[in-house]
């Protein structure tokens, strides 16, 4: 994804503490061809030679890889530079980086297996992630029976935390004992900004639409409907297409005669998003607009598996909304530091991903005088959480609800550019907009119901 804007003088970018450099144990991840990764960077030099863990679960292999390496790279950048500055209250930061795809595609029994090791391992304070709003509803309930604090940098899934969504029921071991928070806002907003914009900013009228039957792909895409008939469209059909799919030209000339205008897919480029829009092209639709949620804005065309790369040229002419601010305070600092620590620009969930990082590391900070050992996994997990609580973080000041949720509830908007990134097409960036109390917190909100069509458009 090309750069984000400077939105603020920068100083130099607001980082976590941290001890030194990490070493990093990965799981099998079960059938997949990932290397289980580790992270380290600097040398040693925590105080007292003590440490902690944190855990990462993230889809990395296969067509995953595209989501999920630049987001576990913003944890490493974040571990790595607390590291390098000394640790956190004494403490060397190590990370222990699992895989939750199998055969490539993001698996929720493997995530909940990876979230049952980091339970089992006494030195994990906190764990970062999962990407993928089906490996989180396996994971919560092992996670919050044990008490172990989980931040996802991109679930965007309402019923993940909402009781209104089902939450209850994923929380079931201890409803009021919050121990999971994201910083991305949710699907309740983000399937109502992308019918808005494709119909509001587009000038869209007829849509068919597509979702991969996933908790995150139909939840969106339910979304996408419910207001873009709101706003006066006309939804031609919703299908349901798995992941397993590998032919959409019967469902695409099905509709074909009916004129579809735009076609939203609900769903990751893993579960289907690339290929749809490279078949729609085979079929004669490729001039159509397509659209989808933070799924398929998953970096440049010559990333593995990218939407881009899957679609190839098909994939002009498309638009996709991601769950965060796209204008993060210091972004010229952060973006060259994550260059010159990769070799390429972030992608859309790395800075949230250090976001979340720098959420355990200051939580870490704040407990560790007056907990330690076997202590500081809860002392932990009950200040992050804490909605009092606010954290200074690479996507501004945030503080999480009474569900986890974040108080910061931005979409920001990106269309394809096939001459960007030297020619093989990258996202670039269009708009963002602040949906303020758009989603729902509290008791009784409709999906897509929301009144907050009248965009304050951020630039
Ligand atoms: N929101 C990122 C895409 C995946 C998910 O939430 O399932």
């Amino acid at each position: 994804m090309q750069s984000r804007t400077i939105t603020a003088l920068a100083a130099a970018v607001v980082l976590t503490a941290g001890a030194c450099s990490s070493s990093a144990t990965t799981a099998p991840a079960g059938g997949s061809s990932a290397p289980a990764a580790s992270t380290g960077a600097g040398s040693s030099t925590a105080v007292g030679g003590k440490s902690v863990t944190i855990g990462v679960d993230l889809p990395l292999s296969g067509g995953e890889f595209a989501n999920g390496d630049p987001t576990k790279k913003g944890i490493e950048l974040a571990v790595n530079q607390a590291n390098q500055k000394g640790g956190v209250a004494g403490y060397k930061i190590v990370l222990s980086i699992k895989d939750d795809a199998v055969n490539g595609v993001h698996n929720p029994q493997q995530g909940a297996t990876n979230i049952q090791g980091f339970v089992a391992d006494p030195t994990v304070i906190g764990v970062v992630g999962p990407f993928n709003s089906n490996v989180g509803a396996a994971e919560i309930p092992v996670s919050n029976r044990a008490g172990l604090l989980q931040c996802s940098p991109a679930n965007t899934n309402p019923g993940l935390t909402k009781p209104q969504y089902g939450a209850l029921s994923i929380r079931s071991a201890y409803p009021n004992r919050i121990n999971y928070i994201r910083v991305a806002t949710t699907d309740d907003i983000q399937g109502l900004a992308g019918a808005e914009f494709a119909y509001n900013d587009l000038g869209k009228r007829r849509a068919y639409v597509v979702d991969d039957t996933e908790t995150y792909g139909k939840g969106l895409a339910d979304v996408f409907v419910t207001q873009f008939k709101a706003l006066g469209g006309t939804v031609i059909k919703q299908d349901g297409a798995p992941s397993s799919t590998t032919d959409y030209t019967p469902l695409l000339t099905a509709v074909q005669g009916q004129n579809p205008d735009v076609v939203y897919f609900g769903g990751v480029t893993a579960t289907g998003g690339g290929l749809l829009r490279k078949q729609m092209a085979q079929v004669g639709m490729g001039n159509i607009a397509f659209g989808g949620g933070d799924g398929i804005v998953d970096g440049p065309g010559n990333v593995q598996g990218s939407f881009i790369k899957v679609a190839g040229s098909a994939a002009a002419n498309s638009f996709g909304t991601v769950a965060a601010t796209h204008d993060i305070p210091n972004a010229s600092a952060f973006s060259d530091a994550y260059k010159a620590a990769y070799g390429a620009a972030p992608g859309a969930y790395s800075a949230s991903a250090y976001a979340c990082t720098q959420v355990i590391l200051q939580s870490l900070q704040a407990v560790a005088g007056s907990a330690s050992g076997s202590g500081l996994r809860e002392a932990v997990r009950a200040y992050a959480t804490d909605s009092s609580h606010s954290f200074t973080t690479q996507l501004g000041t945030i503080s999480f609800d009474q569900n986890g949720d974040t108080t910061q509830h931005i979409i920001s908007f990106y269309k394809t550019d096939m001459s960007a990134a030297g020619g093989v097409g990258d996202w670039v960036f269009v708009r963002q907009q602040d949906f303020g109390g758009a989603g729902s917190s509290g008791a009784s909100a409709a999906p897509g119901a929301s009144s907050a069509a009248s965009p304050a458009a951020s630039q």
